[in-house]
């Protein structure tokens, strides 16, 4: 009832984006009846509790008149699967599991909400991944690593106190049930030693209690040097017996407070994280020894293949060659969690190798929900075409063991979390839709990216048929204009250091790693653009699939959205379009600014549909966007140009800019920052 009071106030309130896509529609609509079988109704088990949790979400948000009765079958498909069938008014959602009836009990209501209702006859919905995780880069003193929406809505500022702020993770449990997560890292993966001191540990299990009866399970990214820098221990050697007591007794100390502790998410050998590695040992005997801790209780370890060594020839190629050999090695318990691409969640990259080639350890990908390469909370861009680019590949090119999700053999899928505790969660309504596409794609990867957005603007700006189209449409559009605008055609890496928001092809601070640099994506030269990956460069086209790596190897089949990325090309050089480089260059930074300006233009059109104060958030993000699209493309054909000595081409717009005014002058992120939930009325 507690809870229901809650979503009841916060229904009540001004249209500051906090509801999300769970807006009130029935609120205990009278003519709605919902019963359960099989479920003691004053029981206490977390299951009983889960299925009162669905029972009273239908009943606050169905309006129409219907009998719907949840019932657990054993024989029901899948563990969080559900079947919702119709005849007449009675509806039967049936499930072998209390979280899949909430899921079925959401699914539901989404009908309602977008009005696709089951008229009659039966669906079954069973999830593609068994584990559909959010990552929370979440630092213990409440900054959050890469955030756009504030602070953690986990830990606290005053003085590394977790929130016990409950109604507010009721809600985020909600939100994040009613898209089919089910698991959730409390803390940033280059983690403090200090969260697993039996402290931390009290107050993830007060986190874990919340979450529990919504069917989220806790994780912890875990500092592998922990039994050292906890001063217990003078090593954190993963074949040093008592390294491996340690994290025995660690694990059960965790276990003993949270029994349904779902595992450990590690960042070793990377960016300066300690790992096994410094001690002479392999990912193997890191990932083994942990994963022997938390084996006896149903834990896995998330090992993450994010690695690469200082100013290697090609970093592109590091994770490969370091995990490859060890495939087939890991314990049954660990998940080699992989980003999308072989790099750092660019704009737009080619599918990771290792979702490839690796046959025998299951692989699982980590996306990145908050924007840190896609403009932050400003720009609007909507990922789920992004995340079907890479599964589409995953699924023409995998082979072997972890073929591709359609399979359902996908063990796991992580999104890095784009949520603070801004009054909207996630620092801009349309930023969102993200956090919504990363749960509905983890459920089942074969949505369209057009159903997702529909789905997403019908629950939380206009169900209006013609303003729904235009959201829609420039929401699709909205992540090839961003590649357009700032890195087309394979370019990448060439953000301002630091805070990687707007474009710096020319930063070069003395001193700094030459693969943080720009230069080394990029090679701008006198002859050409691009880094040579070929087998006459540095060979990276051999980690994909042999039909695959044939077709990116040959300039005149490398589709042109990776041809900079695995050839150098000649600025003069004609491309399979008919155009030169340069021309083609120029028209993809024209096409973006085009089309960023149009989706400003586009957005004013819908005012009259939407909230006045999310009509103007969102467009102040518009026009804002599309400034900064001209700020790009100004100062990567300016820069460029230095290169390439050729006029741009006849009939592209004159620059805004000049080149040493976007040199002297950053592209500033502040003025952005969303209010936080403290500012709830
Ligand atoms: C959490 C990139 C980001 C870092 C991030 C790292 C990672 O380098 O810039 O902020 O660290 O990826 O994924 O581990």
């Amino acid at each position: 009832m507690a809870t229901l009071l809650l979503i009841t106030s916060v229904a009540a309130m001004a249209d500051n984006g906090h509801q999300l896509w769970l807006r009130q529609t029935g609120l205990d609509n009278p003519a709605c009846n919902v019963t359960q079988k099989a479920f003691n109704p004053t029981a206490t088990d977390i299951e009983s509790q889960t299925v009162r949790i669905a029972m009273s979400e239908l009943l606050a948000r169905i309006s129409q008149k219907l009998n719907i009765q949840l019932e657990k079958r054993a024989d029901a498909p899948g563990s969080d699967g559900f079947t919702i069938s119709r005849r007449g008014s009675n509806i039967t959602i049936s499930s072998a599991s209390g979280t899949g009836l909430l899921y079925g009990a959401f699914a539901l209501i989404r009908m309602q909400a977008t009005d696709t209702m089951l008229k009659g006859g039966s669906v079954t919905e069973v999830p593609a991944s068994p584990l559909r995780i959010l990552n929370h880069w979440d630092n213990l003193n409440g900054t959050i690593e890469r955030g756009y929406a504030g602070r953690s809505i986990f830990w606290s500022d005053k003085g590394e106190i977790i929130s016990q702020n409950a109604p507010l993770l009721v809600e985020y449990a909600r939100a994040n049930a009613s898209i089919g997560i089910n698991g959730t890292v409390l803390n940033n993966v280059n983690a403090s030693p200090k969260v697993l001191t039996t402290d931390y540990l009290k107050q993830t299990a007060h986190v874990a209690r919340i979450l529990r009866p919504y069917g989220i399970k806790v994780y912890l990214s875990i500092n592998f040097a922990s039994p050292k820098a906890l001063g217990d221990l003078t090593t954190a050697d993963p074949l040093d017996k008592d390294v491996a007591a340690w994290w025995k007794a660690k694990a059960k100390e965790i276990y003993d407070l949270i029994p349904d502790f779902g595992g450990f998410l590690v960042k070793a050998n990377s960016e300066g994280e300690p790992g096994p590695g410094d001690y002479g040992r392999t990912h193997v005997e890191g990932a083994n020894m942990l994963a022997a801790a938390v084996k006896p209780y149903g834990g896995i370890i998330m090992w993450r293949a994010f690695v690469y060594a200082a100013n290697s020839p090609d970093r592109a190629k590091q994770a490969y060659e370091e995990f490859m050999p060890l495939d087939g090695q890991f314990a049954d318990n660990v998940i080699l969690q992989v980003k999308n691409g072989p790099v750092d969640f660019q704009p737009r990259e080619p599918i990771h190798p290792l979702f490839l080639s690796m046959k025998k350890t299951p692989v699982m990908p980590e996306w990145q929900i908050t924007q840190e390469y896609l403009g932050h909370s400003i720009h609007n861009v909507f990922l789920a075409p992004m995340w079907k680019e890479m599964l589409d590949d995953w699924r023409t090119y995998g082979t072997g063991a972890n073929r591709s999700f359609a399979d359902m053999k996908i063990p796991a899928i992580a999104g890095v979390s784009n949520i603070g505790n801004s009054v909207n969660w996630c620092g801009s309504d349309m930023a969102q839709a993200n956090w919504y596409a990363f749960g509905r794609l983890a459920w089942n990867p074969a949505i369209s990216s057009e159903k997702i957005a529909q789905e997403f603007i019908s629950q939380t700006l206009t169900k209006d048929k013609k303003a729904l189209a235009v959201i829609s449409d420039i929401m699709l559009r909205s992540h090839e204009a961003c590649v357009s605008y700032m890195m087309p055609m394979g370019l990448h890496h060439i953000f301002a250091g630091g805070h990687h928001y707007g474009p710096e092809p020319w930063y070069a601070p003395r001193g700094t790693r030459e693969d943080w640099l720009p230069r080394y994506y990029h090679r701008a030269d006198s002859v050409g653009l691009g880094f040579d990956r070929t087998m006459r460069g540095t060979g990276a086209v051999a980690e994909y699939p042999d039909e695959m790596a044939k077709k990116l190897d040959d300039f005149n089949l490398c589709p042109e959205k990776y041809l900079l990325w695995f050839h150098h090309v000649g600025w003069q050089q004609t491309l399979p379009n008919g155009k030169n480089l340069w021309e083609t260059l120029c028209a993809k930074y024209d096409e973006g600014v085009r089309e960023a300006e149009d989706f400003a233009a586009k957005w004013a059109t819908v005012k009259q549909y939407i909230d006045p104060e999310r009509f103007a958030a969102i467009g102040s993000r518009y026009d804002r966007q599309a400034k900064d699209a001209w700020w790009w493309r100004d100062a990567c054909l300016l820069y460029f140009q230095q290169f390439s000595q050729m006029p741009l081409p006849e009939g592209a717009p004159a620059p805004r800019h000049n080149l040493a005014d976007l040199m002297r002058f950053h592209l500033a992120i502040d003025n952005y920052t969303a209010p936080d939930m403290s500012k709830l009325p």
